[in-house]
């Protein structure tokens, strides 16, 4: 018998993380296969009727750019005030077409478009938080002006960056979150893909399929 499929209701809300033309294939970071997840999230964004796109959007020399840092090289990481901090080639660079959305993404009833990672000395990979885990984006008060908004699906790139930090943080604030995981892909540094998806389930993040929708 065929698998019950999940039924997409007025509370649910689909969070597309970053499918920006620097994060797809010859774009300045680059997720390999990042533009194969755009049909897909095409099809599935007609059964949400709330739709929220994140937007990377760094100013020219911000601190998570290998460039602000002399002698360090992409994928370095680097200690900042917050902790922890990956050093990137520069990428979405506010204005530039590295920073637009990929032109076959089309998703024409999307409601908020939320820009992140604007201040220059702080990155932002979550829709949430910024990096220091406290600076709010706005995106939660958002999201209770929606009484009924309790569930959150989530797609786009990078699995192990932010949307990992999405998923994270949307379960810190209580929603119930799924990934649809063939609706991401990971960057995966030094085993960071394995250990996204270990830290996601640990906090009870369900993992799940297009299929299990459509
Ligand atoms: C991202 C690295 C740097 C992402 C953004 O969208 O996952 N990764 N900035
Ligand atoms: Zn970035």
């Amino acid at each position: 018998m065929a698998k019950k499929k999940l039924d997409i209701t007025d509370g649910d809300v689909l969070v597309v993380i970053d499918v920006q033309n620097d994060f797809c294939p010859g774009g300045a970071l680059a997720v390999p296969g990042g533009d194969r997840i755009i049909r897909p999230i095409n099809r599935v964004a007609p059964l949400f009727d709330h739709v929220v796109m994140t937007q990377d959007w760094h100013p020219p020399g911000h601190h998570s750019f290998a460039s602000s840092h002399p002698g360090k090289s992409p994928y370095d990481t680097i200690e900042l005030a917050y902790g922890h901090q990956v050093l990137w080639p520069d990428h979405c660079v506010q204005g530039t077409k590295g920073a637009e959305f990929h032109k076959d993404l089309a998703i024409k009833h999307c409601q908020l478009i939320l820009r992140k990672g604007f201040r220059r000395e702080i990155d932002s990979y979550s829709a949430f938080f910024e990096n220091d885990h406290k600076t709010p984006t706005g995106l939660s008060g958002y999201l209770q002006d929606f009484d009924e908004a309790s569930r959150l699906f989530v797609v786009g790139l990078a699995t192990d960056f932010c949307v990992l930090y999405s998923c994270l943080d949307g379960r810190k604030l209580g929603y119930h979150v799924f990934l649809i995981d063939d609706l991401c892909q990971g960057i995966n540094i030094k085993g960071s893909l394995d250990a996204a998806y270990q830290s996601m389930k640990e906090v009870g993040v369900r993992i799940i399929k297009e299929s299990d929708l459509l």
